[in-house]
């Protein structure tokens, strides 16, 4: 039969894209991008990135926007964790860490922490990732989930930290395992350059917090550079690994 697609379903796509038929397409996935160890060079974990293969819901944001209009945010969550968790079976017996980004919308969805989710079967190593703008993060009650998941072993990680508003009573508050620094703090920073300051002294702060801290969205060379010198541990981009398919790195240490 092949690929046979009823024209009646793509009439409907094309008037108004539907997430979970986008998802029985088959047209839902991800790409992982690798997070490198910067003292070792190798591979510490991969970050899932939503991706979705129809064109008016390309963008992520476009993505969970309409899914939440549509009443399947959960739906499309449990796709991509399925996805993500499929994505590394090989990387996960190797001991490396899957990072996982939760949606605001999602972190108060029974979902998450429900036994029949993918996640609860994950026996490797897991880091959740909240966004730093989830207004969920100003109440302590709505964090039940989060507690759920540090329970079954769960790491969590602050997202996107110095994008925007930044809070830093999220951090007391949350006691993140992992906080991920925005491509803005990273973007064009040189050594000895007060951008350089900034990061070396947010870098201490997560540190002093017991955070440890990935730096998001090396793209060049002196921008790693300035990351290492900075003392962060951790980090991920473009320079550093594209998302793809595999996730694989294309940085080797010189
Ligand atoms: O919000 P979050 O940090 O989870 O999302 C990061 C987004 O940025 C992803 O869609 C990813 O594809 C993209 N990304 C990953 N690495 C880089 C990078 O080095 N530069 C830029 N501009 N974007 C990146
Ligand atoms: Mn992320």
């Amino acid at each position: 039969m092949g690929f046979d697609v009823p024209t009646v379903k793509l009439a409907a796509l094309a008037r108004m894209p539907s997430v979970e038929t986008a998802i029985e397409m088959g047209l839902v996935g991800v790409e992982l991008q690798p997070i490198i160890d910067l003292a070792s060079g190798r591979t510490y974990g991969y970050e899932a990135f939503a991706r979705c293969k129809l064109e008016s819901l390309a963008s992520p944001a476009q993505l969970f926007a309409s899914a939440i209009e549509q009443g399947t945010l959960g739906r499309l969550g449990r796709e991509l964790r399925q996805k993500a968790i499929h994505g590394m079976a090989a990387a996960a017996a190797k001991n490396v860490t899957l990072f996982l980004n939760l949606h605001p919308s999602e972190l108060d969805l029974p979902e998450i922490a429900s036994v029949a989710d993918p996640i609860a079967a994950y026996t490797g190593k897991l880091v959740i990732e909240v966004p730093e703008a989830s207004p969920i993060l100003r109440y302590r009650h709505a964090s039940a989930n989060l507690d759920m998941l540090r329970r079954r072993g769960a790491q969590i990680a602050i997202d996107d930290f110095g994008a925007g508003n930044s809070n830093f009573g999220y951090i007391a508050q949350l006691a993140p395992d992992i906080v991920k620094l925005d491509r803005e703090l990273v973007a064009g920073v040189r050594i000895h350059s007060r951008q350089f300051r900034l990061l070396e002294s947010l870098s201490s702060l997560c540190r002093a917090q017991g955070a440890t801290v990935v730096a998001e969205g090396v793209e060049t060379r002196d921008e790693l550079e300035a990351v290492v010198a900075a003392g962060i541990p951790l980090a991920q981009g473009y320079y550093l690994g594209r998302p793809s398919v595999t996730g694989t790195s294309t940085w080797t240490p010189s």
